[in-house]
């Protein structure tokens, strides 16, 4: 029996020099049209009622932050007045903010915070 050779890669067919008859359409290049969307920050405001506890952990539900960074971003709230607790497009920051005022209200806070266009 034959043995088999493994079979050798097709040979690409040789380039043919283009000829342009004039005739031909050339597409135009675009400069890229799509922009990035404009991101939102989340940011959350300090007020003299909601426990810090309460903050902590409300940071750590909805914006996914371990429980250190969360404390970090409580006690800038408390000293500065507000912090940003995360950066997201205009609906996904929309949805943070209620489900925040939502806990907090339900908790019976004064809890407040507000999105707000990232300049770039
Ligand atoms: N200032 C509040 C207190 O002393 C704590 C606090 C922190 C409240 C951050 C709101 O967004 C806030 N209990």
């Amino acid at each position: 029996m034959a043995t088999k050779l493994p079979k050798k890669p097709p040979v690409a067919p040789a380039k043919q020099p283009h000829h342009d008859d004039g005739n031909s359409v050339v597409m135009e290049r675009r400069t890229q049209k799509v922009k990035p969307p404009q991101m939102y920050q989340v940011v959350m405001l300090n007020d003299d009622y909601t426990p810090m506890e309460f903050v902590v952990v409300t940071i750590q539900e909805f914006f996914a932050k371990d429980l250190e960074t969360a404390t970090q971003i409580m006690l800038k709230i408390h000293l500065d007045g507000r912090g940003v607790c995360g950066v997201y497009t205009r609906d996904i920051a929309a949805t943070k903010v209620d489900q925040v005022l939502e806990a907090a209200y339900k908790a019976g806070h004064p809890l407040k915070c507000v999105s707000e266009p990232v300049d770039l």
